[in-house]
């Protein structure tokens, strides 16, 4: 099993994923942890929450399909925040299709993800080819951003009644170790190490994160940063609870010290 009390500056150091490496900097260096799910329909609205709470997170994710005025202006705007703020980007697109129309979704297209987003998530439930498409695609050696892309595999989800459990789940898991050169982790309510390989270090990203509720009417479920870090997940993803806050810097910042204190609890006990 993954030693779960190992810093982020030690995995920074270690992990063989340049897109890893640094994603443990930048946590590190900004003693964050947490990821923004900006869901906003706008470009204006999704800028100005990267520019609002870019000092205050690690990550910032979108889902970009929801940007009614998607552009240009919208990809370089992203870029802009996230080298001014120092943060990464995670597009939440969830590809689940046949791997040649996944690499099509992936490069190109309208929404041109492999040009911004340092990581893009993955549903299997099409099986492994999709993963062999993605990974393809970004080793290829004209791939303009060679180094600079990787995957999170959907291996759980949050909502009520979700089918990705049990063999789905197991099967994320037991193939994520194939592909080093482009899965660093895993969308999952915990970390999930693959047991034959337990060297391996993959980052547990936990959405469903809520300090004030448990649910919506839709079938979310909430945990709190506290309990899914107390889990082995390295990175927590939240949304509304923060940008639909009466104050959102001031939700962001009090998100940002419950994750980065439940870290320094997991990886010193709290010293
Ligand atoms: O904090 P919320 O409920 O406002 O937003 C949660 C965000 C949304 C979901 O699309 C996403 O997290 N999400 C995911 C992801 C990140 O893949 C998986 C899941 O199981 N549940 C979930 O809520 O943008």
């Amino acid at each position: 099993m993954y030693d779960q009390r190992r810093s982020y500056h030690e995995r920074s150091l270690h992990h063989p994923h340049p897109v890893a490496r640094r994603l443990f900097q930048v946590a590190e260096a900004k003693e964050s942890n947490l990821v923004i799910s900006a869901d906003f329909t706008d470009t204006k609205s999704l800028l100005a929450c990267a520019d609002e709470l870019g000092p205050y997170i690690a990550v910032f994710k979108t889902h970009i399909d929801l940007v009614s005025d998607f552009s240009d202006a919208t990809v370089q705007g992203l870029k802009a925040m996230a080298a001014r703020h120092n943060f990464l980007i995670f597009e939440d697109r969830k590809l689940v299709d046949i791997g040649s129309t996944a690499q099509k979704q992936y490069h190109g297209g309208a929404l041109r993800l492999s040009e911004w987003a340092d990581l893009v998530n993955l549903s299997i439930l099409g099986g492994d080819g999709i993963v062999d498409a993605l990974d393809q695609v970004v080793v290829r050696k004209d791939f303009p951003h060679r180094d600079g892309r990787a995957f999170l595999l959907l291996a759980e989800m949050t909502t009520r009644g979700s089918q990705a459990t049990g063999a789905y789940t197991d099967r994320c898991v037991a193939l994520a170790p194939n592909y080093p050169r482009s899965v660093i982790g895993f969308v999952a309510t915990r970390a999930l190490t693959p047991a034959a390989t337990g060297a391996d270090d993959f980052i547990a990203f936990s959405t469903g994160i809520n300090m004030d509720a448990h649910g919506d009417n839709l079938g979310q479920q909430y945990q709190t940063p506290q309990s899914a870090v107390a889990k082995g997940s390295d990175f927590v993803i939240a949304g509304r609870g923060i940008y639909a806050a009466v104050d959102p810097i001031a939700a962001a910042i009090s998100y940002r010290k419950a994750g980065w204190d439940a870290y320094l609890q997991r990886t010193l006990g709290g010293k």
